[in-house]
């Protein structure tokens, strides 16, 4: 079975129940005059995670291997959308240089080009930070016992979704190099959260790692 050089140890994994889940890499996110950057932050902290996992996307797919893209965003009417959370996020649901912030079918709610979903690959539209909440992803994983991990933000949606899937029984690993988050400090902290207490919460490694430990795969 592949292993992958992690903290706080090496993490092996059996392909066939492994998936690959890309956490809300969303246009509103990322690209500069979106969302995020409207608020003020730096989207190159987010923007540098696209590379790495365009690469790992490419590996992971040529090896056959199951892909599940996650998006942040609400219905049209917000009948999905929490009044605590549009309390403190206002401009939800108003017009922004995308189309309608966090609005499924705008598209700025949607996946940046670079790492568009194929056919055949999972989507699940999430109205909370973590993948499992008011979603069909636990059905979605009935036989799979583990989950690589990327997306954004590392301390928000990829955190939660982490501490979700720990509690439901899956091994996480997750890539430092494929994970971002506006604040660098929240970022490493977070990394160091998962990884820490002999893995609380999973394991955390490079995506090279990943690519090189699936030479041999399947194709
Ligand atoms: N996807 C995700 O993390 N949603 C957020 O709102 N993140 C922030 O860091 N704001």
């Amino acid at each position: 079975m592949p292993t992958v050089a992690a903290e706080p140890g090496p993490f092996t994994f059996d392909p066939s129940t492994t998936a690959l889940l890309v956490i809300d890499m969303q246009r509103d996110f990322l690209l500069p005059g979106g969302f995020g950057e409207s608020l003020g932050n730096d989207v190159a902290q987010l923007r540098r995670t696209i590379e790495p996992l365009a690469a790992l996307l490419s590996a992971w797919r040529a090896a056959g291997l199951r892909v599940i893209h996650t998006r942040e965003g609400h219905l049209p009417d917000l009948s999905d959308c929490p009044p605590a959370k549009l309390r403190r996020g206002p401009m939800i649901g108003k017009k922004g240089h995308f189309g309608k912030i966090l609005i499924r079918g705008e598209y700025g709610h949607d996946i940046v080009d670079e790492l568009a979903p194929l056919d055949g690959e999972t989507i699940i539209d999430k109205p909370g930070k973590g993948a499992f909440y008011a979603t069909d992803l636990s059905d979605e994983l009935k036989h799979t016992t583990s989950l690589i991990v990327t997306g954004v933000t590392t301390e928000v949606c990829v955190h939660t979704t982490v501490r979700e899937a720990n509690d439901r029984g899956f091994e996480c690993l997750v890539l430092a190099d494929c994970v971002g988050s506006y604040f660098p400090e929240f970022h490493s902290a977070g990394l160091r959260m998962i990884a820490a207490q002999g893995g609380i919460f999973g394991w955390v490694a490079e995506s090279p790692a990943v690519i090189s430990a699936l030479e041999g795969v399947r194709k």
